[in-house]
C-alpha cells in the first residue's frame, strides 16, 4: 500500500493527499516532520515533505508524487490524457507553484508565525504575488475548475497554495488577491463544500496546536 509521509498542516502533503482521496487509492499516512537528520534525510534529500513511499522506494516532490499517481494508480484522472490539454494543466500548477506559492511562503514567518521578515522580501513577495495572481487571472479558466470542467493537479495547487498566499497579502500589505477574481473566490467555496477537502481541514485543525507547539519550541 502506499505510504503518504508528512504531516497534516503541510499544505503540498494535503495536496497528494487529496489527490489519493480523489482517486479513491488506500494509503497509510505516517507522520514525519522530516528535518536534518541523517535518517529523515534518507527518505528527503531536502528534509522536505511530503513523501510517498512506494514498493519500490521513495519518491519526494509533490509535483512529481502527483505525476506517478498519476501515471501508476486507477481513480478519477487528475490529469487530461491529451498532451496538449496535460500541458496546460501542469503549466497552471507550475504558475501557481512559483509565482504564488513560493513568493507568499517567503513571508510566512511573519504572517503565521509571529516572526518579522526584512522588508526587501516584503516588497518582493507583494510585487511577486500580485503579478502572479494577474498570471492565474489571465491563465485560469475557473470554469468551474482552475483548468476547466474537472477537478485537475490545478485545483490541488489552488488550494493549498492561493488561500495561504491571499493570508499574507492580507496581513502584510492589507491586500485582497483575489479581488478582482470572484470566479476563483466562488471556486474556493466550492471546494469547500468537497467532504474529501474537509476531512484534510479536519486533520489540519487537529494537528495544529502540535505543529505550532513544535515551531515555538524551535525559536
Ligand atoms: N518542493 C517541495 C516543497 C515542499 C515543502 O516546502 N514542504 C514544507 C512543508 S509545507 C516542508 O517540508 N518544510 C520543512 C522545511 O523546509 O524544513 C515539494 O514540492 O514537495
Amino acid at each position: 500500500m502506499l505510504k503518504l509521509y508528512g504531516f497534516s498542516v503541510s499544505n503540498y502533503y494535503n495536496m497528494v493527499k487529496l489527490a489519493l482521496l480523489e482517486k479513491g487509492l488506500p494509503f497509510e499516512e505516517v507522520p514525519f516532520y522530516a528535518g536534518t537528520s541523517p535518517e529523515a534525510l534518507a527518505i528527503s534529500p531536502r528534509g522536505k515533505v511530503p513523501v510517498l513511499r512506494t514498493e519500490q522506494g521513495f519518491i519526494n516532490e509533490t509535483s512529481v508524487i502527483l505525476e506517478y499517481i498519476e501515471q501508476s494508480q486507477k481513480g478519477t484522472p487528475l490529469l487530461p490524457s491529451d498532451p496538449f490539454e496535460r500541458a496546460q494543466v501542469l503549466a497552471l500548477a507550475k504558475e501557481i507553484e512559483l509565482y504564488i506559492e513560493l513568493p507568499g511562503r517567503a513571508c510566512y514567518p511573519e504572517a503565521f508565525f509571529g516572526a518579522s521578515v526584512p522588508e526587501a522580501i516584503r516588497e518582493k513577495t507583494k510585487t511577486e504575488l500580485l503579478q502572479g495572481i494577474a498570471a492565474l487571472g489571465r491563465h485560469g479558466k475557473f470554469s468551474p475548475y482552475v483548468a476547466g470542467e474537472t477537478l485537475s493537479v490545478a485545483d490541488l495547487y489552488f488550494l493549498y497554495s492561493v488561500p495561504l498566499a491571499c493570508g499574507v497579502a492580507k496581513k502584510l500589505f492589507g491586500i485582497d488577491l483575489l479581488a478582482e477574481l470572484p470566479a476563483a473566490k466562488a471556486l474556493l467555496e466550492r471546494l469547500g463544500d468537497n467532504p474529501n477537502v474537509q476531512r484534510i481541514a479536519a486533520d489540519k485543525e487537529a494537528a495544529m496546536p502540535a505543529f505550532m507547539a513544535m515551531v515555538a519550541s524551535k525559536r
